[in-house]
C-alpha cells in the first residue's frame, strides 16, 4: 500500500496511526503542497491528503479522506479491530470521529498556524517556512476573528475530551477506536504550543500512549518530553 501525504499533516498522521495499529506495511509518498492538486484531482476528485493507494487486485485504486481510509483498513484487515462490537458505542465513536475531523482538526490548524507565525516563529523562522505559513493562512482565510473562534472551539473540545479521557484510556468503550485515533492525531499539533502543554498534561499523555499503541513516532513537541 502507498500513502500519499503531506509529512506534517495531522490528517495524514491519523491514517498512519491506523496503518500502524493494524501493522499493515506501507510506503509513503510526500506530495508537494500546491502541485498535489495535479496528482490528486484525477485520482480522487478531491484535493486533500491523505489518500491511500491499496495497490491490491480487486480493491479501489485510491481512497480519499482519513475516515474512508480507516473504514477500508477495517474491512481489509479486521484484526486488531478499530471498530467497536457494540453498535451504539461504534456509532458514538464515529460521531466523535466526524466532529474531530470536521470541526476540531480545522480549529487546531487555525490555532497552530497562528502560533507558528507569531510566538512560535522561532520553531522555524526561515523564509521558506514562514512563506508556507502565510500561504496556508491565506488559503484557509485565517483572520484574527476566525482564530479566536477556533480557540474557543478547542477550549470546549478539550473540556469534553477530559470528561472521557482523563479517567479512562479510551474515549468510547474499553478498547481503542476511531475516536481515539482521530483525537490523538488531530490535536497533536497543540503539543508545540506551551499554553496547551502546560494546562493539559493528561491530553498529551493519552496522545503519547496512542502513538505507542500504533507504533507511530511521536509528534513534534512530544518526541523527547518527560511524557514519553
Ligand atoms: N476530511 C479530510 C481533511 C483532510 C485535509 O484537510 N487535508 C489537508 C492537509 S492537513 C489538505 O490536503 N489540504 C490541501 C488542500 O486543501 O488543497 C480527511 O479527513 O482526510
Amino acid at each position: 500500500m502507498r500513502l500519499l501525504q503531506f509529512s506534517t499533516s495531522h490528517y495524514c498522521r491519523k491514517a498512519r496511526l491506523a496503518l500502524g495499529y493494524k501493522q499493515i506495511p506501507y510506503d509513503v509518498e510526500n506530495l508537494t503542497p500546491g502541485a498535489h492538486v495535479l496528482k490528486l484531482k484525477p485520482l480522487t476528485g478531491l484535493k486533500t491528503v491523505p489518500v491511500l493507494l491499496p495497490e491490491l487486485p480487486g480493491e479501489p485504486i485510491a481512497i480519499a479522506d482519513s475516515t474512508r481510509i480507516l473504514q477500508f483498513l477495517e474491512r481489509y484487515q479486521p484484526e486488531p479491530p478499530l471498530f467497536l462490537i457494540d453498535r451504539a458505542k461504534q456509532t458514538e465513536a464515529e460521531l466523535l470521529e466526524d466532529w474531530l475531523d470536521e470541526s476540531i482538526g480545522t480549529a487546531t490548524r487555525f490555532v497552530y498556524y497562528d502560533f507558528r507565525r507569531d510566538e512560535g516563529k522561532h520553531i522555524d523562522p526561515s523564509f521558506a517556512s514562514q512563506l508556507v505559513i502565510q500561504v496556508v493562512r491565506w488559503q484557509y482565510d485565517m483572520n484574527p476573528a476566525a482564530v479566536d473562534l477556533a480557540r474557543q472551539r478547542l477550549t470546549i473540545a478539550i473540556a469534553a475530551l477530559a470528561d472521557r479521557w482523563q479517567s479512562n484510556p479510551y474515549l468510547v468503550g474499553d478498547r481503542l477506536s476511531v475516536a481515539d485515533i482521530a483525537a490523538a492525531a488531530l490535536l497533536s499539533p497543540l503539543a508545540l504550543i506551551p499554553q496547551y502543554r502546560q494546562n493539559n498534561g493528561w491530553l498529551f499523555e493519552r496522545i503519547c500512549e496512542i502513538h505507542h499503541l500504533c507504533r507511530e513516532p511521536l509528534p513534534p513537541g512530544l518526541q523527547s518530553s518527560s511524557i514519553e
